[in-house]
């Protein structure tokens, strides 16, 4: 195999260029990107990305829920692809690099490896996976969950939006309902480059985060039935107020959470009040929650006390709350053969780096269930992310493309590199 050990970089401009360039497909006045997957904007991106993926030599497969493969050939064939990748469609305040770095860092390692003439020994897959953020539809890292197998193709295609659009209408409408079965194309490995999304790396100055862990997630929607009445002539103590109780039950959830603290985290993000009015005491509301833990254990005792907690709430206020759980994902921990490779790599490269458990999820968690999988993390701007601040420092990019480039030559083998000087 060629050495490629020697200078071999991405081209730092053409990834910055690209994560701006695609940018404005969704982009919001604040400076984010508001691309929710399978709209009008995430069509923007999808063919913006099959365009460069094809004229970077590669070939485009799309599967039944949308997700792209674009494969860039190997000497041998016959060998499962590396697949390198992450996700285009953002949160509504969403910024320019929540799994845009890790999709277009994949896109730039390919084209480095063309501008060197490398012909690597296995194949590369570049992969745009369908719905990583689950703010449309649930759940979050939707498809790759079902090419994992923990969903069927058509229980995702019949998941609605608010508005009660299905999962297989969207697709349809963006034209990216592909015939591929999901699940059927293998690989050997998949390695995903992703802003940290929290503050250590930048805390501690280091360039590089080699993920060898990511929390466990559990997802919540939940229902509150008091009894609408009139504001003004409903005595205080007879009220069955939805929305005072609602308070008790955030303030549930942060104080559970806190318990378990640091090893635990717990939001509620959405809240929607049936037919609101300033001189109603609110009837019925629903809302989503969820907790996150490194420990599968923790995350029992998190289920455990918010039961109980709604149980007390609901009993003291005289109202019928409902907590069901919709999705709970086990914490993961990555494959040390391919965390081995992303340390090697950035060795190699010379940054500086720590071992990092990732704080969120990512379609690389889901991934690890079936195949070797791991993560390379950069620093994001005081850890900000799902918020358009969202930040990142060219430089960063640039030495997270190259782990992931040098990862996936390690990974794939290279059989020759003629334009690399040694
Ligand atoms: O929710 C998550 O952790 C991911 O950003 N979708
Ligand atoms: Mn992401
Ligand atoms: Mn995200």
């Amino acid at each position: 195999m060629a050495n490629t050990k020697s200078n071999l970089q991405i081209d730092s401009a053409r990834l910055w260029n690209a994560i701006h360039e695609t940018a404005k497909f969704g982009a919001t006045p604040k400076g984010g990107v508001r691309r929710l997957t399978l709209g009008a904007e995430d069509k923007q991106v999808r063919d913006w990305f099959r365009d460069a993926c094809e004229a970077a030599g590669c070939e485009v497969h799309v599967d039944a829920l949308g997700t792209m493969f674009a494969i860039r050939p190997g000497r041998d064939m016959s060998k499962l692809p590396v697949a390198i990748g992450s996700h285009l469609d953002t949160q509504p305040t969403g910024g320019k690099f929540d799994g845009v770095l890790g999709t277009l860092a994949a896109l730039e390692a390919v084209r480095a490896m063309n501008d060197a003439g490398i012909e690597t020994d296995a194949p590369i897959c570049i992969c745009n996976w369908t719905n990583e953020e689950g703010s449309r539809f649930a759940p979050a890292m939707m498809a790759s969950a079902a090419y994992a197998g923990e969903y069927t193709t058509d229980d995702i295609l019949g998941r609605k939006d608010a508005d009660g659009v299905t999962v297989a209408s969207a697709l349809d409408t963006i034209g990216y309902r592909g015939a591929e079965a999901v699940g059927a194309r293998r690989f050997s490995a998949f390695v995903e480059l992703h802003i940290e999304q929290g503050p250590l790396l930048e805390a501690e100055e280091k360039t590089i985060g080699v993920v060898d862990r990511g929390q466990g997630i559990i997802w919540y929607n939940g229902t509150i039935a008091g009894f609408a009445s009139h504001a003004g002539t409903t005595p205080m103590p007879l009220r069955r107020d939805a929305l005072a109780t609602f308070s008790e039950v955030v303030l549930a959830v942060e104080k559970i959470a806190k318990t378990h603290g640091p090893h635990a985290v717990g939001t509620i993000g959405e809240v929607t009040i049936e037919n609101p009015s300033r001189n109603v005491v609110a009837g019925d509301l629903k809302f989503s929650a969820e907790f996150r833990s490194p420990e599968s254990a923790t995350m029992d005792a998190l289920h455990r006390e918010l039961q109980n907690a709604v149980k007390d709430i609901a009993a003291r206020r005289n109202v019928e709350i409902v907590v069901e759980q919709i999705w709970r994902k086990e914490p993961t921990v990555f494959n040390t053969q391919i965390v081995g490779a992303v340390e090697g790599a950035t060795k190699q490269l010379g940054y500086s780096y720590r071992h990092i458990t990732s704080g969120a999820g990512h379609d690389a968690c889901n991934l690890a269930g079936v195949m070797p999988a791991a993560m390379i993390f950069v620093p994001c701007k005081d850890g900000i992310s799902h918020n358009e601040l969202e930040d990142a420092t060219q430089a960063d990019c640039t030495a997270g493309a190259n782990v992931l480039l040098h990862t996936t030559l390690a990974l794939a083998g290279v059989v020759s590199a003629p334009k690399i000087n040694s």
